[in-house]
């Protein structure tokens, strides 16, 4: 697996974009500061503490599935919510850990609703990525501080992201960072290269019933092997929505933080029974840092 480090300014070679056409996914290192991400690492532990996480009960496992039929995850799209570990739980639904490795994951309107992940998801730096990689009108639609927590971190099924981030056309590509060393010992993230050619395998949607579920679209036979996309801190890492990828549970003694940002284009049509859903006075805003958290 190649890895590249862009210019100070996100300016990509014709080799990376060259790299991220054939394999979908494109690993930049150096991207962030050790500081900005350290940054990031503060204010997550500083929202979880200011959180009585012990009064949720919403787990997010992509292998149960559970936290899709829970009100507070299908409302949580223009909100900051916080999301257990399954196994952070005792079998009497108790928190068996402290709060700050007990939480799989918050999401999702981080970018959006609070000023030090605003800060850090809107850049010039990142616009630029953005603008070379073909968005004509990027909008910052989803964000999820990943935290996959020693010995207990969940793993991600292979999944497109295309599938939960529907457009049309198809727009969606997934910013990710390494908050911390990503490893294959700490559940780092793999991917499928070259199979985002091909076509997407299901979207997750409100159904007629109010209900979220998968609807098959095509059955692509993917046959290429998994690679391992370790990424030191600070890397970041772009995936193709169309990219299979997944990432596997993490039983080290070490963390693996990350922070990801799902992108659309403005232009696209963004469907109504799309999962997530935002209120009309929390408009899609892009990378533009000028403009301010909405709180
Ligand atoms: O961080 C991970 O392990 C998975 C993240 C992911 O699948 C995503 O951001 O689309």
């Amino acid at each position: 697996m190649k890895r590249f480090e862009c210019a100070e300014d996100g300016t990509l070679s014709a080799e990376m974009l060259s790299a991220y056409e054939n394999d979908g996914f494109l690993v930049l290192d150096h991207f962030f500061s050790d500081t900005d991400c350290d940054k990031l690492r503060e204010r997550a532990f500083q929202l979880i503490e200011e959180t009585d996480i012990t009064a949720l009960s919403s787990v997010f496992s992509t292998t149960a599935h559970s936290h899709t039929k829970d009100d507070y995850f299908q409302t949580s799209g223009d909100k900051i919510r916080f999301f257990l570990e399954s196994e952070a739980l005792t079998d009497e639904g108790e928190l068996q850990f402290p709060a700050t490795e007990s939480v799989n994951k918050i999401g999702h309107a981080l970018h959006d609703l609070d000023p030090v992940f605003n800060q850090f998801s809107r850049t010039e730096k990142l616009n630029k990525v953005a603008q070379q990689i073909g968005y004509a009108d990027p909008k910052l639609l989803q964000s999820m501080y990943i935290f996959k927590s020693p010995r207990i971190g969940g793993e991600v099924n292979c999944h497109q992201d295309s599938t939960f981030i529907y457009t049309d056309p198809l727009s969606c590509t997934g910013f990710w960072v390494a908050l911390e060393d990503a490893t294959v010992e700490n559940g780092c993230m793999y991917a499928l290269p070259g199979e985002h050619k091909g076509p997407l395998k299901e979207r997750f949607h409100r159904h007629d019933d109010g209900e979220l579920k998968f609807t098959p679209i095509d059955d692509p036979e993917w046959k290429t092997e998994p690679v391992a996309l370790e990424a030191p801190k600070g890397s970041l890492v772009l995936l193709h929505g169309k990219l299979p990828h997944l990432s596997g549970a993490n039983r080290s003694d070490k963390s693996r933080h990350a922070y990801t940002l799902h992108v659309i284009d403005g232009d696209c049509h963004y469907p109504e029974d799309n999962w997530l859903v935002r209120s009309a006075d929390m408009p899609l805003r892009g990378f533009d840092a000028t403009s301010e958290a909405s709180v």
